[in-house]
């Protein structure tokens, strides 16, 4: 009996060191290894001298002692003064000696508000490593990227890195509603216990924003874009300031999504007209009234008149207007109004890539300075891969913002591992051409294409009640490379790999090298097994999960996936050419030219831009019909290759979280075949061509593909 008890008291023990680890995320400072490393860490860290007091100052304290006592095993005294060692001394410009101050002023220039100062300089005839910045939360960013030079085991001799955000506005959108679901979430519920709140304050809010802080994201909009206006009730605004209060240390501003009809529905008024004067007070009270609350409040996330949500256009007005009031109501305050571009309807029988860009480009220049316009990164919606969307670069006099989606509506949910800063790099590093070679969509985002002062990014998050956050461990890395490449667009997907496996399971080369050639590969792969070659929106109805190519029964046509791929008997793809939709002209007249020409478009987007026959001849020479097979073919091959390069990462790891990712392997082979059979079997149809003999034969019939329902599917409302 006792053994049996020793054995489930072991079990407990290990099952929550393991859970914690899930939990974690990429903050697992564990153990140094090296111990050359280790010597050089102590050695240059005798202890910490913290200037100021604030309460980010302590977060950050504590920060560094939980790393060096986790990572080194020694518990680092706060001391008083430099006392004859190497010390880490910690806190912003205003906190500084004269000393220091003058041996920083040229690295204290470079910086911007947010920025940090890592350095290792000579006082006393000792080597001091400051980390400053011009306010305590840059002080917070210097630390976390401290810790991740000691997590991913890099030298800490002679330090010297400036580093500041290129973009303002680094925020998640959570598409979180008020009963707790989430619209397109697939890891549990929405953090936020409205029913709890504001009084009880989950331990989860606090590691939340610690996550967050440590890449740099300084920003949240708390609710779903399709918006409830009790969110906007006083009821609800005291549980708003109770989230906005335990943020604000960690340098993140809460926003809010607002229903345009908010004044109607919860303010007794009979419009939400944004020309009428007393809609106009409406909002300005609602805003100085927020303001009370919280200070800081970042502002309003608008979808307005898409979708069926409200807007200015119920009213005869445009977004301009819309964007334009409720710009003014916040601007006394020094709030935003990101305004998404998001806009398609069922009225337009225009292309439906082709209806945001006409709608907005020609607002170019007639908003308020402190609206931006959010604009997802392709003109269709969140797939494997879209051309980056015409808008950018397109609106030369408005700032725009990025809105990636982290959250995997239309890639396999929680359950495929897809590396999604691969998909936003290539995104980012676009090259609009709309001033030139080297415009690129990062350059628009940053603000230094058309030298915008407000920037900003939004990732819609994957964040929910999971005890791993994110449903599949590696959605974690999606987390992270959002914040990562909100801080800096210019980074390389690989070296965000790199960091999050060192920083998230093992710095041993062995382990950081396969997987980080597999989280790459896995951005290609997923494009391969749903939509190779430019195809795109042929996931089921719904919910999106798994493939339904045959689907052309639902109400609105561009809602189906018949009218994205338009296969029949003379070949497949959408004609957005010339002498199609002619969705090309929408770019500069370099990416228009290229896109448009069959020879020199892409291959990777000519399903996009282009019907072609069955036989067109691809540049391996296949004909498109087999290419378009093996391609199938390959990204289920490539999930089979990935599922050995996991297997092999074993040893270095434990075995909660490699269990987690080996089953979930399992699962996204299984469904790259689904994927393959199912649309294979559809195209064929229409073909009438034989599957090439590197293609394994179908599992099933296509009426079986068919056949299968997924009620109950998450994140669907
Ligand atoms: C689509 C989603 C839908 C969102 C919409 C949006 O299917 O749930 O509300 O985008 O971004 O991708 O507004």
């Amino acid at each position: 009996m006792a053994l049996l008890k020793l054995v489930f008291l072991f079990f407990l023990i290990s099952f929550s060191a393991s859970a914690q680890k899930d939990y974690k995320l990429w903050l697992q400072y564990n153990v140094v290894n090296n111990s050359a490393l280790v010597s050089e860490y102590k050695n240059n860290l005798g202890g910490i001298i913290v200037l100021g007091n604030s309460e980010t100052i302590r977060i950050a304290q504590k920060e560094l002692q939980t790393g060096f006592e986790n990572m080194l095993g020694t518990i680092l005294e706060i001391k008083p003064n430099i006392k004859g060692e190497n010390n880490l001394i910690v806190g912003s410009q205003l906190d500084l000696s004269s000393e220091i101050k003058s041996e920083l002023q040229v690295d204290l220039d470079k910086i911007n508000n947010e920025g940090f100062i890592i350095k290792t300089i000579s006082l006393k005839n000792k080597k001091q490593i400051i980390i400053t910045g011009k306010n305590d939360v840059a002080v917070l960013y210097g630390v976390f990227n401290f810790l991740r030079i000691l997590q991913t085991n890099k030298a800490v001799k002679n330090l010297n890195i400036t580093d500041s955000p290129k973009i303002n506005l680094r925020i998640l959108n959570h598409w979180d509603n008020l009963d707790r679901t989430v619209e397109r979430g697939y890891a549990g519920f929405s953090l936020w216990n409205w029913q709890k709140l504001p009084g009880f304050i989950d331990q989860r809010y606090i590691d939340y924003a610690r996550a967050n802080a440590s890449v740099g994201i300084n920003g949240t909009v708390l609710t779903n874009v399709n918006a409830n206006a009790l969110i906007l009730t006083p009821q609800y605004l005291d549980k708003v300031e109770a989230l906005a209060n335990v943020f604000r240390p960690y340098g993140i501003k809460v926003y809010l999504t607002a229903r345009f009809s908010a004044p109607i529905e919860i303010g007794n008024l009979k419009t939400a007209d944004p020309k009428d004067p007393e809609v106009i007070n409406w909002w300005k009270n609602k805003a100085a009234e927020i303001y009370k609350q919280i200070p800081d409040f970042g502002g309003f996330l608008v979808k307005a008149n898409s979708e069926g949500q409200p807007g200015p256009q119920n009213y005869g007005k445009d977004h301009v207007d819309g964007a334009n009031m409720l710009a003014d109501a916040v601007a006394p305050f020094g709030g935003v109004i990101m305004w998404r571009a998001f806009v398609y309807s069922e009225h337009d029988a225009n292309d439906r890539a082709k209806q945001a860009y006409a709608e907005f480009q020609p607002y170019d220049g007639k908003f308020k300075k402190n609206v931006i316009v959010q604009v997802k990164n392709g003109a269709i919606d969140f797939q494997p891969r879209e051309p980056f969307h015409p808008l950018f670069g397109a609106m030369p006099k408005t700032p725009l913002m990025m809105e990636f989606q982290i959250t995997q509506e239309y890639l396999g949910f929680s359950t495929h591992l897809v590396f999604l800063p691969k998909l936003f790099q290539e995104v980012l590093e676009s090259d609009t051409y709309q001033k030139g070679k080297g415009s690129t969509v990062a350059k628009v985002v940053d603000g230094t294409l058309y030298q915008n002062k407000l920037t900003g990014i939004a990732g819609v998050a994957n964040i929910g009640n999971d005890l791993n956050w994110t449903g599949h461990p590696f959605a974690q890395a999606n987390w992270y490379g959002f914040g990562r490449l909100a801080w800096n667009p210019h980074l390389d997907s690989e070296t965000i790999a790199d960091e999050w496996l060192r920083s998230t399971f093992s710095n041993d080369e062995n382990f950081v090298k396969p997987l980080k050639n597999m989280m790459i590969e896995s951005r290609e792969a997923v494009v391969n097994y749903m939509t190779p070659l430019g195809l795109h929106h042929i996931m089921d109805t719904g919910h999106h999960y798994g493939p339904g190519p045959w689907v052309s029964n639902l109400s609105r046509p561009e809602w189906n996936p018949t009218y994205y791929h338009k296969a029949d008997k003379n070949g497949i793809g959408f004609d957005r050419s010339k002498s199609g939709t002619n969705a090309v002209s929408q770019y500069a007249p370099e990416v228009a030219k290229l896109f448009d020409n069959l020879e020199t478009c892409p291959e990777k987007d000519l399903l996009w831009f282009h019907h072609v026959s069955w036989d067109y001849k691809l540049k391996n020479g296949q004909t498109l019909w087999n290419g378009l097979a093996l391609k199938y073919q390959g990204g289920v091959n490539q999930v089979k290759e990935m599922q050995n390069v996991w297997k092999k990462s074993e040893k270095y790891i434990d075995s909660e979280r490699f269990n987690e990712v080996k089953m979930l392997l399992e699962i996204q082979h299984e469904e790259t075949k689904w994927w393959r059979d199912a649309c294979l079997l559809y195209f064929q149809q229409f073909s009438g061509k034989e599957l090439p003999e590197a293609v394994e034969k179908p599992t099933q019939t296509l009426e079986y593909f068919k056949s299968l329902k997924f009620p109950f599917a998450p994140g669907n409302g």
